[in-house]
């Protein structure tokens, strides 16, 4: 059981979900003993606020507010954390702040209390991990990860499960400690996760991750095409975090998934294959030939797991998130990458296709 009764805050960002399940998102959060207040933190998505608002208006417990303009990059999900990591500081005296996304059908109480526990463990930050389609998560499972893997092989980074996970919980000191940063204030858009991720280490934050049986089961995808902007933010939030400070060995544990199966609704293929093959498959302008000339001396035609790594270390050095032809030469290239790894497991098994993902990271930090 959690410690002290509504000692909690829960934040929930959302945009365009759907308004019964963000509502039941909230309400659900809501109900949780530990928790005293539950924040809805939204955008600008006026139809989606309103029908939300009608939904929660009356509940006790529960706010909504708009998400700030606070960092320096595109306004996206990283103001709304930082919306809420605000809030927590300035209006509230909770001690914990947990965050969960708004899309999850499979969310209840039992994450609360999962994180609750571990905080009780003494941890001052917790992050849910789950077991996802074995084609979801190709930005963290092909970039991030590996991208850890690569920049910091020596510390925990690359071995944290699910760096991009936007369930996450703090004790108050620790959200004191992210909020006093400059990098995770400043990152508006896709990359706060990473960032968060980045600096809790860096800052010696322990960590616990708590495993999620039930998994995911959110909104996935069209073409990766949807994931354009995920993708570009998030590799430039890497080479941002080359700058700051480095890194620290730190308490860390992520519990056991225990069997290595997915729920049946998670296993399914998380995008649209043949939509993807078509956007990847496009011709290069000569600006973008130039640029893969000059860069790039492997084979691009097969990104299998060597060859990517030698391409993603090329992008983490040259990638100008500034420039239309770099970003179109990244994206094509990881969509490459994600149809090269997606056909290389067609006929494994679950298990099977979660090694190789687990085994390019590997490769990364251990090069
Ligand atoms: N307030 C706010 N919420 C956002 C924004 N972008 C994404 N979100 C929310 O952040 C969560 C994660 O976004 P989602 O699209 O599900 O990302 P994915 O799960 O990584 O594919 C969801 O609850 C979104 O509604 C934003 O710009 N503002
Ligand atoms: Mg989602």
């Amino acid at each position: 059981m959690s410690s002290a009764p509504a000692q909690s805050l829960v934040a929930v960002p959302f945009l365009s979900e759907a308004p019964d399940l963000v509502a039941a998102t909230l309400e659900e959060a809501r109900a949780h003993p530990a928790v005293g207040l539950v924040l809805g933190i939204h955008g600008d998505d006026g139809t989606v606020n309103a029908a939300v608002g009608e939904l929660v208006g009356g509940s006790h417990g529960i706010d909504l507010v708009p998400q700030r303009r606070i960092g320096s990059f595109r306004p996206g999900k990283g103001d709304a954390i930082n919306t809420g990591f605000r809030f927590f500081l300035d209006e509230t005296g909770f001690q914990r702040l947990h965050f969960y996304d708004a899309d999850i059908r499979s969310f209840d109480r039992s994450w609360i209390e999962r994180a609750e526990s571990a905080l009780d463990k003494g941890f001052q930050a917790v992050r849910h991990f789950y077991p996802r389609s074995p084609t979801d998560g190709m930005i963290t499972w092909m970039v991030t990860r590996p991208g850890f893997g690569l920049l910091w092989p020596e510390s925990v980074l690359p071995w944290i499960e699910q760096p991009m996970s936007g369930e996450v919980a703090f004790e108050r000191d620790s959200v004191a400690v992210l909020t006093s940063d400059p990098v995770v204030v400043a990152q508006s858009d896709w990359g706060i996760d990473t960032a968060i991720t980045h600096r809790s280490v860096a800052h010696g934050l322990s960590i616990y991750e708590t495993f999620a049986p039930q998994g995911k089961d959110h909104q996935l995808y069209g073409s990766l095409e949807e994931l354009r902007t995920m993708l570009l933010e998030c590799l430039h939030t890497l080479q941002r975090l080359r700058g700051a400070s480095a890194p620290r060995p730190i308490r860390h544990f992520a519990e056991s998934a225990g069997s290595d199966e997915a729920p049946a609704a998670i296993q399914r293929i998380a995008y649209d294959v043949d939509a993807t093959r078509a956007l990847a498959l496009q011709p290069w302008s000569p600006d973008q030939l130039e640029l893969l000339h000059q860069h790039f001396d492997q084979d691009l035609k097969d990104l299998h797991a060597a060859t990517w790594l030698a391409v993603l270390g090329v992008l983490l050095e040259k990638f100008d998130a500034s420039s239309p032809d770099w970003q179109e030469v990244a994206f094509r290239l990881w969509m490459r990458r994600v149809l090269t790894y997606s056909e290389a497991i067609e006929g494994l098994t679950y298990t099977e296709a979660m090694s190789q993902l687990r085994a390019l990271v590997h490769r990364a930090a251990t090069r």
